[in-house]
This record gives C-alpha cells, sequence and structure tokens, in this order.
C-alpha cells in the first residue's frame, strides 16, 4: 500500500538522543490527572550531534516544559514537540515537562484510561505518547522511577515498590525499558498472593489484583504464574528479576494481556476462573496467557524490539514458548493439533487473503494493525522450524547466546538469526525469507516405488502475496515417516530439508511399497497437495504413529467427503463413518485426542479449502453439509453414545487439569452427537445437573444445535446476570448457533439487550464477532450479516479505533466467494472508506482489503 502515512523499514534511523533515567509523578483525577515527567537526557553519540529532540504526544495539554531549569516556549503539534537542537546544551541535560490529561474521557483504551472506577495503562505499541511526552520507540530504553499519588487505596507502577505513604507509592524498575512497557494501575482491588523462590533463592512477592468479591477466582492464574515461572527456569535457565511481581485484571481491555514489566495487566477474563464460571477452555487459555505474558519477561522486555518491524521477534519467540510449556503442562500431541487448527483458521486464512504479509513487514501505517496472526503464529512456526533444522541441542546453544549477547538491548531479526548461525554454524540466508516474504508455501508430493526404491517428489510453490509477485524458494524441513503395508513403522520420523523448487528424497532396501506419513507434527506451515486415496487415509488414521497425521488423516477424510458433497451432491459413505467410528470407541486413544477427531472441518476452513481447489465456496452449502455429516455420524454412533457418555463421568469434584477436561471434551461431543438423535432429552438432564461452568456451557450449546435451549437460556440468563465473563457466553452462544438466515436478526435483537455494553470490548467481542465468526450467517446471501457488522465497526471505530480495525478483518476473505457477495463487501468496505472522520486504524484496513 502507498500512503503518505507509511513507516518504512528502511528509514529506520537511531534516536538522536539516550534518555539514561525518567522520573515521572502522577497526580490522579478522572479529568485532569497531571503528570510530570523528568528526563536525564544526552545526544546519541551514534548520531550526528546538534540535533532537534522530537518528542511524541498526542492529546496532552502542556502545562511547563524546562531545560536544565529554564523554562521554554514550545507549541506542541498534532503528533508531538520539538525542541531546537540552539535550545539545547550539546552535553547531558534535564528535561522537565507537565502535561494534564484526561482519563475518563479515554475510551480508546490506550494510554492511561478508566475501567468502572480503576485507572490503568495500555502503552504497546504507541500508548505512552498520551501520557507524557516522551520518544516513544522501543529502541530508546531507559530506567523509570514513578511517584504515584491518588485516592485509591492500592497504587501501583513497574518494579520494585521503594516507599509510600498515605495516598502515594514511590516505585522503582532498575531494569532499563521502553516507553511501551511502562504501566500504572490505582484502585480499589484486592490481592490474591503467594511468594516464589527463585532457582538462586531469592523470594519473590506475587500478587495477582483483582475487585472485590473477585479473589476467589484467582487460583489456578496464581498456579499457572507459579508453574511458568518454574518452567522457564529449567527449560531455558531464565530467571525472574524483580522483588515483586504483579498481575491486574481489568474488565475493558483491548487485546488478551500485556506484558508491562513487573506489572502485567490482563483482561479480564483471562485471569479470573472457578469452576462454575470457567470452562475448561478458559483455563487453558488462562495457563497459556499467564505464561506468555510472564516468559516475555525475559522475550520482550529483558531484550526487547530495535523497532515494530520487528514485533515477531518477541511475540513469535514468546508464542513458541508458551506453546512449548503448554504441550510440557498438557500434551504434546492435542497442543500441536489445536495450534494447527489456530493457525490454518487464522494465519492461513490471513495469508492467503489481501491482508498478507510478512513475518516482519516492511512497511505500515498503524502498528496496533499488525499485531496479526502471521506476527503471532506463523513467527512461532517459524522458530519452530529453526529448531527442527538445527536440532535441540543447536536450538538450546542459540538461545542462551541469544540471552547472553542482547540482553538490555532493543534487537532484530539479524541479530536473531546470527545467533543460530553462530552457536551452529549453519547460513541464514535462505531461511530468512520466512521472514521477508509472504504467503503461505504449497507443497505439491507424489511418489513411486522401483525395486526396492521409493521416492518422494516434492514440489514448492509460493503464491504471490500484496506487493510481492516473485518469492524465492523457501527451506522447509519436511518431517516423513514410512509405514509398512501392514502397519509396522519401517522408517521412524526423518526431517528431509528442502531448499529447492523441486527436490526428490529416495528410500531403499524397502522390500514392498511403503504408505508415507508426510509433514509429521506438521513440521513446515505449508498447505500439503497430495492425491492420497481413502483407503490410504483411514489406513493413516488407524496405524500412523505420528499423532498429529493420525489426527491429520480423519481430518482429510472429512474435508474430502464434505468437499465431495457440495460440489458434487456425493452421498456420505459408510468409509468416513466407520473410521470415526472406530475413533470414538479406540478407549487406547487418549479421550481429548478423540473429541479433537470427532470435531468436524469448520465451515471456514471448507470455504478457505475450496477456494484454494479453484471452487466458489457456498456458504449456505457448506452448512447444510456439514450439518449432515454431523447427523449421518450421530446415527451411525448412537448406539454406543449413551455407554461412551456414561464411561466419561468423572467422580469426584472437578479439576481443570488436562486429563479431566479431555474426558469432559469428548463426552460433550457424544452428547452433541445424542442430541441429533434424542431431540435433547440427554443434553437437558446434563444442564440440569452440571455443576460447573463447562458442562453447563456444553449442555446448553447442544440444545442450542439442535434449535431448543429457549428455557435453559433463560434459566443462565437469570443465574449470571450480574457476571460479566459469563454473560459474555450467553449472547455468543445465542449467535453462533442461530440458523444462517436468523443469525442477523438475532444479533440485531441482542444489540438491543440493556447489558449489550458496546463500549466494552469483550461485550462487543462476544455479539458482533459472534456473528463474523458465523460462516454462514455472515456470508448469507440477503447481505444482513455484512451489514450489520459494518454498522456497528462504524460506529465503534470513532470510539475504540483498535478494536474496530482489528474486527474488521471479518471482511478479509471476500475474494473467495461469487460476484454477488464480492460487490456487497466491496461496497460496506467503500462506505467505510467514505465516512468522514474513518480513523488511521480501520482506513489502514479497509484500504488493504480492497487491495486496490
Ligand atoms: N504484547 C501483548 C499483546 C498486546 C499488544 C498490543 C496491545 O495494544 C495494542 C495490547 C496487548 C502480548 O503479546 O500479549
Ligand atoms: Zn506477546
Amino acid at each position: 500500500m502507498t500512503d503518505a502515512r507509511a513507516i518504512h523499514l528502511a528509514d529506520y534511523q537511531p534516536f538522536s538522543h539516550l534518555i539514561e533515567h525518567v522520573a515521572l509523578t502522577f497526580h490522579l483525577s478522572p479529568n485532569a490527572t497531571r503528570v510530570q515527567a523528568r528526563l536525564a537526557v544526552r545526544p546519541n553519540p551514534a548520531r550526528e550531534q546538534g540535533l532537534d529532540l522530537r518528542l511524541d504526544g498526542e492529546g496532552l495539554r502542556l502545562v511547563r516544559l524546562a531545560v536544565d531549569g529554564r523554562e521554554l516556549t514550545v507549541q506542541p503539534d498534532e503528533t508531538g514537540l520539538t525542541i531546537r537542537a540552539a535550545d539545547l546544551p550539546d552535553t547531558a541535560f534535564v528535561l522537565e515537562t507537565e502535561v494534564e490529561i484526561a482519563p475518563e474521557g479515554n475510551t480508546a483504551l490506550e494510554g492511561l484510561y478508566m475501567s468502572r472506577g480503576m485507572y490503568c495503562t495500555q502503552c504497546e505499541a504507541e500508548g505512552f505518547r498520551k501520557i507524557t511526552f516522551y520518544p516513544d520507540r522501543p529502541d530508546v530504553m531507559a530506567r523509570f522511577r514513578v511517584r504515584v499519588n491518588g485516592d485509591h487505596p492500592v497504587l501501583l507502577s513497574n518494579g520494585n515498590l521503594v516507599d509510600q505513604g498515605p495516598g502515594w507509592t514511590e516505585w522503582d524498575d532498575p531494569w532499563p525499558k521502553p516507553a511501551y512497557l511502562f504501566a500504572l494501575v490505582a484502585g480499589d482491588l484486592r490481592a490474591h498472593s503467594a511468594t516464589f523462590r527463585t532457582l538462586s533463592g531469592r523470594d519473590v512477592a506475587l500478587n495477582i489484583w483483582v475487585r472485590p468479591g473477585d479473589e476467589g477466582r484467582c487460583a489456578y492464574a496464581m498456579d499457572s504464574l507459579i508453574r511458568s515461572m518454574k518452567w522457564d527456569e529449567q527449560v531455558y535457565g531464565r530467571e525472574y528479576d524483580l522483588d515483586i511481581f504483579n498481575i491486574v485484571a481489568v474488565d475493558d481491555f483491548n487485546m488478551g494481556a500485556m506484558e508491562n514489566k513487573g506489572l502485567n495487566i490482563f483482561n479480564s477474563k483471562f485471569v479470573l476462573a472457578s469452576p462454575e464460571t470457567a470452562t475448561d477452555d478458559d483455563f487453558a487459555r488462562i495457563e497459556a496467557i499467564i505464561a506468555h505474558e510472564y516468559f516475555h519477561n525475559w522475550t520482550g522486555n529483558r531484550i526487547t524490539c530495535r523497532d515494530w518491524f520487528q514485533l515477531c521477534l518477541k511475540e513469535g519467540l514468546t508464542v513458541y514458548r508458551d506453546q512449548q510449556f503448554t504441550g510440557d503442562m498438557r500434551s504434546h500431541a492435542v497442543k500441536r493439533i489445536e495450534d494447527v487448527l489456530m493457525l490454518r483458521a487464522r494465519q492461513f486464512r490471513e495469508d492467503q487473503g489481501p491482508l498478507s504479509h510478512a513475518v516482519r513487514p516492511e512497511s505500515y501505517v498503524e502498528i496496533n494493525n499488525f499485531y496479526t496472526a502471521t506476527i503471532y503464529e506463523k513467527g512461532a512456526e517459524v522458530i519452530g522450524m529453526l529448531r527442527r533444522l538445527v536440532g535441540d541441542d543447536g536450538y538450546a546453544r542459540a538461545l542462551d547466546l541469544y540471552f547472553d549477547r542482547h540482553d538490555g538491548q532493543a534487537a532484530t531479526i539479524e541479530d536473531w538469526l546470527c545467533v543460530f548461525q553462530d552457536a551452529t554454524g549453519r547460513d541464514m540466508t535462505q531461511f530468512k525469507r520466512w521472514y521477508s516474504e509472504a504467503g503461505t508455501p504449497r507443497l505439491k508430493v507424489s511418489d513411486d516405488f522401483n525395486n526396492d526404491t521409493y521416492t518422494l517428489h516434492f514440489e514448492q510453490e509460493n503464491p504471490a502475496t500484496p506487493g510481492q509477485p516473485v518469492k524465492g524458494a523457501k527451506v522447509l524441513p519436511i518431517a516423513v515417516g514410512l509405514l509398512n503395508p501392514n502397519g509396522d513403522e519401517v522408517l521412524p520420523t526423518t526431517v528431509l530439508e528442502m531448499t529447492h523448487m523441486r527436490q526428490s528424497f529416495a528410500f531403499e532396501g524397502l522390500a514392498t511399497r511403503p504408505v508415507a506419513s508426510v509433514l509429521r507434527g506438521f513440521s513446515a506451515p505449508v498447505v500439503l497437495e497430495r492425491a492420497v486415496s481413502a483407503e490410504e487415509r483411514a489406513f493413516l488414521l488407524a496405524h500412523d504413529t505420528d499423532p498429529f497425521n493420525k489426527w491429520e488423516a480423519g481430518r482429510a477424510l472429512a474435508k474430502d467427503l464434505l468437499a465431495r458433497m457440495v460440489t458434487e451432491g456425493a452421498a456420505i459413505g459408510p468409509g468416513w463413518l466407520e473410521a470415526m467410528a472406530r475413533v470414538a470407541q479406540d478407549g487406547s486413544l487418549d479421550p481429548a485426542f478423540r473429541a479433537l477427531c470427532l470435531r468436524l472441518p469448520s465451515e471456514d476452513d471448507m470455504a478457505q479449502t475450496q477456494h484454494a481447489a479453484g471452487h466458489v465456496p457456498d456458504p449456505a452449502g457448506i452448512y447444510a453439509g456439514r450439518r449432515r455429516m454431523g447427523d449421518a455420524l450421530a446415527r451411525r454412533l448412537a448406539p454406543d453414545l449413551p455407554g461412551l457418555i456414561a464411561s466419561l463421568a468423572e467422580p469426584g469434584p472437578f479439576t481443570p487439569d488436562a486429563r479431566a477436561a479431555g474426558r469432559r471434551a469428548l463426552r460433550l461431543a457424544a452428547l452433541s452427537l445424542l442430541s441429533r438423535v434424542d431431540g435433547g432429552t440427554a443434553a437437558r438432564a446434563a444442564y440440569r445437573a452440571a455443576d460447573n461452568m463447562t458442562e453447563e456451557v456444553g449442555a446448553l450449546s447442544c440444545l442450542l444445535d439442535i434449535g431448543q435451549g429457549a428455557e435453559e437460556l433463560a434459566r443462565f440468563e437469570a443465574r449470571w446476570r450480574s457476571d460479566r465473563n459469563v454473560m459474555d457466553k450467553w449472547f455468543a452462544l445465542q449467535i453462533a448457533y442461530a440458523a444462517p438466515d436468523r443469525a442477523a436478526e438475532v444479533t440485531q435483537t441482542l444489540t438491543q439487550h440493556p447489558d449489550f455494553d458496546w463500549k466494552n470490548p469483550n461485550r462487543f467481542r462476544s455479539v458482533i464477532g459472534a456473528l463474523s465468526g458465523h460462516h454462514a450467517g455472515f456470508h448469507h446471501s440477503s447481505g444482513a450479516g455484512y451489514a450489520l457488522v459494518a454498522e456497528w465497526l462504524l460506529r465503534l471505530d470513532p470510539l475504540n479505533p483498535q478494536t474496530a480495525a482489528r474486527m474488521s478483518t471479518a471482511f478479509d476473505t471476500w475474494p473467495r466467494y461469487d460476484a454477488d457477495r464480492q460487490a456487497m463487501v466491496r461496497e460496506a468496505l467503500q462506505r467505510m472508506l467514505a465516512t468522514d472522520g474513518l480513523s488511521r486504524d480501520l482506513t489502514e484496513m479497509a484500504v488493504r482489503m480492497l487491495g486496490d
């Protein structure tokens, strides 16, 4: 995209000055908070001398500015202020400013804002400039001391608490940090506390701060934090580095959570959990996000990013680390399958549409639009590939070198690849394409067998993406295994390294033609194109020793069948049904794995696959075909379902561990199938008997799925009305299970509900996001889904552009669909662009999605 306001990686320059120390004093007040800043500044020896000092600042009322105690009159502009070189000493000096801001009116939830009476901050990526004048860029790292004056009983900031008195606290953070990691919280909060003793024997005070009444819902988050701290010591040798670690839960938050140094701020839905209010999925997400934010302490905070183009340096690595952690805590097989499902649903979708961008993009207009699945999830996949290529030892050596060499620095992808090169001797030039080139490679596979030699032939294709028509060959680690026709493995998992556009690999000394299991563990983020018969898929589902490919075989069977149903009107034959029945009944398999196998491919996934295969997806046809598959599976399994459900009952009280959660997942999958044949009798009973949210929501979903559950919905609402996080589920479920032709209408009705607080991002997402996630409802031929989502995005944009822009990605798949749908989406996007005062955030998204 060419835009005058675009920022380019190629234009990077170090900042003109260094900030050695920052002292901030806050006097909190909803409409007139005063922020005094005292910056110890000196010219940057790495730059030419005698430069002006440019500070970022937005929406700040400047009260005072002084250099070395001498007051200056400077007129701020829209984006900051400039102090002329002539007004600055050429050696170290002290810059003082005082500004006034109004956190109460801050609906964008960036900078200092208020959430239900408490003050909190969100500074990543560029929120600090809404708090005070400052070089708001990650390569300017400084030590901060913060004094908070306010009426609230709890006043928090980064680092260690060094002093306090009535109505004030003082915090000192000894670790230099960029401004985006600054945080402040003030409120009437209660702590759930614990102590952690580090590897070297230091005691760290741990606190999770929540609203009064929520203290009883912090135990799981605290347990997750302690396990994360231990894991990072054991696996990466990383110890925590302050005397205190605070986490605060807030209800109004644009994202999941934020890794501010020593003071993580979380969306309350990723902290608060009790068996009665949180589902197994909620527990798993809390564990993963607590770990993610904690792991940032080293990968993000101690070593940060030089500029925002390097965002994947901290995010890809931290996601990779949190995925490893979850695998260790739960099940590597199940975690890998879930991660790949997510990758395909979000990242492949993004990468195959108009929003495709490189893991390290080269330009942006609004950096908040680049907190994407590509930066996070593909960024993590790239690290997984690196590890596969250099091996576990090479990876460990490279990471040790990374921490040694770059601690305290703002680093780049070049630095990152260099530690791999230096630690392992491997040249990273070709591998770097994974960072610079967008798009999902397609990998075509064929094979032959001659005498005793089996050969796999690979061909990679790297499709054009916006602004990148031509690409080079990628390095692909392709994990393969070979099975004998009797099911024995004759070649255990072996990583083939593909570096050319076409490459073949031969395996000699085989008595019979083997069955190949290709791309085990999903060893590279590619789309595999391989003609495999239904028999061979069923064989792999039964015999593959690689759990990912075992699951993948069942998945591919289902997708092949659904594709033939919608394009050729094929009937559901016994092959898939029998294969599924065998998995459902195989007591030797982990219940969580069986539950994943029984899950049908999503409608959006089918549309993506059909589009890639050259078909125009028909949302209504996919919806209907998928329902027919579910009904057929339910009929096939019906006799066994009550027994299966009974055998999975958990005796004793609820525990959120992976084993118990896996059993509940399979039980609810079975209950959902049973509901299709018993008219909902078992699900209604399960709803009445439920003593935890997983089963309450699970049983309710079964009923909604068959067009029932009105009474249960009313009971659910009456019971949970005052619990915002639980009520988000109530809103979202009704939309998710609405019939496609009613989805927009149901959503519209819910927007009239007195509890539809649309300024709260969680509530907005649970209603408007639920509609855009309802494939057949959102893409309904009437256009009602498109219209309603567009209308609400436009309403949200002036208040909270970041969340409006993020949610606009609902429209990014429009090029897949027929001309009528394309026209309706284009028209909606053009209408947005024609709106006066549209934010830079949403403008950039609409322009990129339109692609012209
Ligand atoms: N760094 C956080 C996510 C985050 C990113 C941007 C935000 O505002 C624009 C807020 C949070 C993480 O990776 O968890
Ligand atoms: Zn992160």
